[in-house]
């Protein structure tokens, strides 16, 4: 009992406890002479020994809760917590590149009145092709291209696919909402194609413009503005090209002029072309598909694939890494989540 009293800390407890309830024990070898006693002198001996032992036990249970309690009062009165010490660096991640070009291209776009519109990722034919002037003997809706879904997943007679552009959402927006119309459709295509330079998914945004007296002029304009936005650069310089999209008419295809520098081409300057963009006047037949006159509504509309414009814009080589979710490219070409992309230059009032 007395070793118990005397203990200060816990292995001093577990010595008393051990020395008296352990194997080789003293109350351990009493409650062992209660086997070889006659039952009379074991009537009396009995429950002085097992007093005893109770007793123990319960001077060894609160013993233990004092020197803990005594442990404790020592740590809060001794520790302390530096509450000046830097916190420890977590792991960051980055914005992806395509995420920031698309946040770029969003604030330029607002800057020249264009609202972002979004629809879904699984399209029906008509929105995706028919709409558009695609015709059924066109081979862009050839199986290679497209991502068909199964017969059985029609809906309303329509044969259902992952969309091969986001088309289908200005055709969804000149569907529901009426003219003057001005907005950009970024989001994710679909196209069964891959190898270095294509990925099966892939990143697409389109504008598009509808209202009264729309001309190639007024094209024209805002790729250039939008292009020397987003390039940061003054010296942009365009090439417009004659072309064919079913969608359009006429089509027009852009290339910007580069420099070469160190090797190495940089927009800006003409001593190449590098094509970066789809255009044209929204064909008759698309505005009168949409329910629209097209004697009274012309507009123009243009595409062009996020992550090329990324890969431009930055220097990344190989549109596959991309898409490899590698932490270390990701933190190479990724960017701060606390920067706004707000462009330097801007687009001015
Ligand atoms: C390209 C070319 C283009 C369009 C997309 C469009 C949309 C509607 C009506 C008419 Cl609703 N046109 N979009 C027009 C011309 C070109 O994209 O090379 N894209 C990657």
């Amino acid at each position: 009992m007395q070793l118990v009293e005397r203990s200060k800390d816990m292995d001093e407890l577990e010595s008393a406890r051990i020395a008296v309830l352990g194997k080789n024990g003293e109350l351990t070898a009493l409650l062992k002479t209660l086997g070889s006693m006659s039952p009379e002198e074991r009537q009396t001996q009995g429950p002085i020994i097992n007093g005893l032992r109770e007793s123990i036990t319960t001077a060894l249970t609160a013993k233990k809760a004092d020197v803990e309690t005594a442990e404790l009062n020592r740590r809060l009165a001794t520790e302390r917590v530096d509450m000046t010490l830097p916190a420890p660096d977590a792991p960051r991640g980055t914005i992806h590149p395509v995420s920031q070009v698309m946040d770029e291209l969003a604030e330029i776009f607002a800057d020249m009145g264009f609202a972002v519109a979004e629809g879904p990722e699984i399209e029906d034919d008509w929105h995706n092709f028919t709409a558009l002037n695609i015709p059924e003997t066109h081979p862009a809706r050839a199986m290679h291209d497209t991502f068909y879904f199964p017969d059985d997943m029609a809906r309303d007679g329509q044969k259902m696919v992952l969309r091969t552009h986001t088309s289908p959402v200005q055709i969804r927006t000149m569907t529901s909402q009426e003219p003057p119309i001005r907005i950009i459709a970024p989001g994710r295509v679909y196209r069964s194609d891959s190898d270095a330079t294509h990925t099966p998914m892939f990143h697409q945004i389109e504008g598009l413009v509808i209202d009264k007296g729309i001309h190639l002029g007024h094209l024209k304009w805002t790729l250039e503005t939008f292009l020397k936005a987003y390039f940061e650069r003054e010296d942009v310089v365009l090439r417009l090209r004659p072309s064919y999209f079913p969608f359009t008419e006429p089509s027009v295809e852009v290339d910007v002029g580069y420099s070469v520098i160190n090797g190495k081409r940089v927009i800006g300057g003409a001593e190449g072309w590098m094509e970066v963009l789809g255009s044209g006047m929204v064909h008759r037949k698309v505005i009168a598909a949409c329910g629209l006159d097209p004697d009274v509504w012309q507009g123009f509309a243009f595409g062009t694939g996020v992550d090329r414009l990324a890969m431009l814009k930055y220097g990344m080589d190989d549109l596959r890494a991309f898409f490899d979710g590698d932490n270390r490219w990701l933190q190479h070409y990724g960017f701060n989540a606390l920067d706004v992309p707000t462009l330097s230059g801007g687009v001015g009032a």
